[in-house]
């Protein structure tokens, strides 16, 4: 039996319900008419947001900012699997329900993230078989994609599912769900979602291909492999994420990475970046010049990104400093050896404009207008 067919059975038998930073940044300027980055954005037929929290939906500050700059909305991690299925069948949307009425009350775009991610799966599927996980799967992505049909535009299916590293022929990755399910699990995740709400877009979505290296350039070509793979099976994939989490220190290259863009887009996919913000480790410690230099990798990465009419939308990872996830330092890359915090956001702790601010709104406001 095909994994699709298991799948579309199991959903019928419903089988498985079962720091602060030493110098204060002066307050950037506001812009010629005073507009925040979504009106900046909207005036050029694209959307920009950010990832966000329901605790920062209640601090009044942080609350007034979302609205302030955000046209569209992703939860940084209440939509994830783990969060949604704590327990086999124990579906949980509430948190998550919150951060949808927000975006409603306030008239904003929601993207979905993320279905299916390796770091989201919940633990209690670690003890299934592949017959089961297919079922949960199947039930997960069925079941979320339906309780948020109508209220979200565009789901993030698939997550991180290319590591040319992991050795593989295909260069997937060997996640557990790929491991006990094969590569087709992929696909299946799409065509579920798609029948769950058949007028939301569906992207896949990766990191690590924006820069001008060896390990970008190899990430690149195994997302194309994906995507081309996926289109010609007629799996319903009509979005690619790029996260764009940039690296400072790292070569950017517009012209390589425009060439990138434009095979995407030539195979009818729409583009968004869906994670951007900047990993300043290897920038000085003085914060004016470390700003300066992450606002002017992100104005390049922008300008350069703005020029494809295939990207439709912009999402910074968090909107302050004080929120990042490069500032937790989870990974070795992250931490600056002068003990500094990080600076990776459009505004500092304080909740104040910084030249990263200045950065994507200059590349709005230049950015060619989309039919
Ligand atoms: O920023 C997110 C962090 O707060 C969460 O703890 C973590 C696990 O849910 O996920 C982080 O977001 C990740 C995103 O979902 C996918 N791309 C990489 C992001 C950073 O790890």
């Amino acid at each position: 039996m095909t994994l699709r067919r298991r799948a579309a059975l199991a959903l019928a038998a419903g089988a498985a319900t079962g720091c602060a930073t030493a110098q204060p940044v002066p307050a950037m300027p506001v812009g010629i008419d005073g507009a925040g980055l979504h009106q900046r954005a909207a005036a050029k037929g694209l959307a920009f947001g950010a990832a966000v929290s329901t605790r920062q939906l209640v601090d009044p500050a942080m609350e007034s900012l979302i609205r302030a700059e955000c046209g569209l909305l992703v939860a940084e991690y209440e939509m994830k699997w783990a969060e949604l299925e704590p327990q086999a069948g124990d579906r949980r949307f509430r948190r998550a329900d919150i951060l949808v009425a927000f975006a409603r009350r306030h008239g904003m775009a929601l993207r979905g993230h993320t279905l299916v991610w390796h770091e989201s799966e919940p633990a209690w599927l670690g003890g299934l078989d592949a017959r089961a996980t297919a079922a949960a799967m199947a039930v997960h992505v069925d079941a979320t994609v339906r309780h948020w049909r109508g209220a979200i535009g565009t789901w993030d299916v698939v997550n991180e599912a290319v590591a040319p590293e992991d050795g593989r022929p295909d260069w997937l990755r060997r996640t557990p769900l790929l491991e006990r399910l094969g590569p087709d699990h992929i696909a299946l995740a799409f065509h579920l979602a798609h029948t769950a709400d058949p007028a939301a877009r569906l992207a896949y979505n990766d990191f690590g291909c924006e820069h001008a290296t060896f390990w970008s350039r190899r990430r690149r070509v195994g997302v194309l492999a994906l995507l081309r793979g996926l289109l010609r099976a007629g799996v319903p994939v009509h979005v690619l994420g790029m996260q764009a989490h940039l690296q400072a220190g790292q070569p950017f290259e517009a012209r390589e990475w425009r060439g990138f863009l434009a095979e995407v887009a030539a195979l009818g996919l729409t583009i968004e970046v869906t994670e951007l913000d900047v990993n300043d480790a290897a920038l000085p410690a003085a914060v004016a010049a470390r700003d300066q230099a992450a606002a002017a990798l992100v104005r390049r990465f922008l300008d350069a990104t703005l020029a494809e009419p295939a990207v439709r939308a912009v999402v910074a990872w968090g909107l302050s400093d004080r929120d990042s996830w490069v500032r937790q330092g989870r990974l070795p890359e992250h931490r600056r050896r002068d003990g500094t915090q990080a600076r990776p956001l459009p505004f500092d702790e304080a909740l104040r404009r910084k030249p990263m601010w200045a950065a994507i709104a200059g590349a709005l406001d230049a950015a060619p207008v989309r039919g």
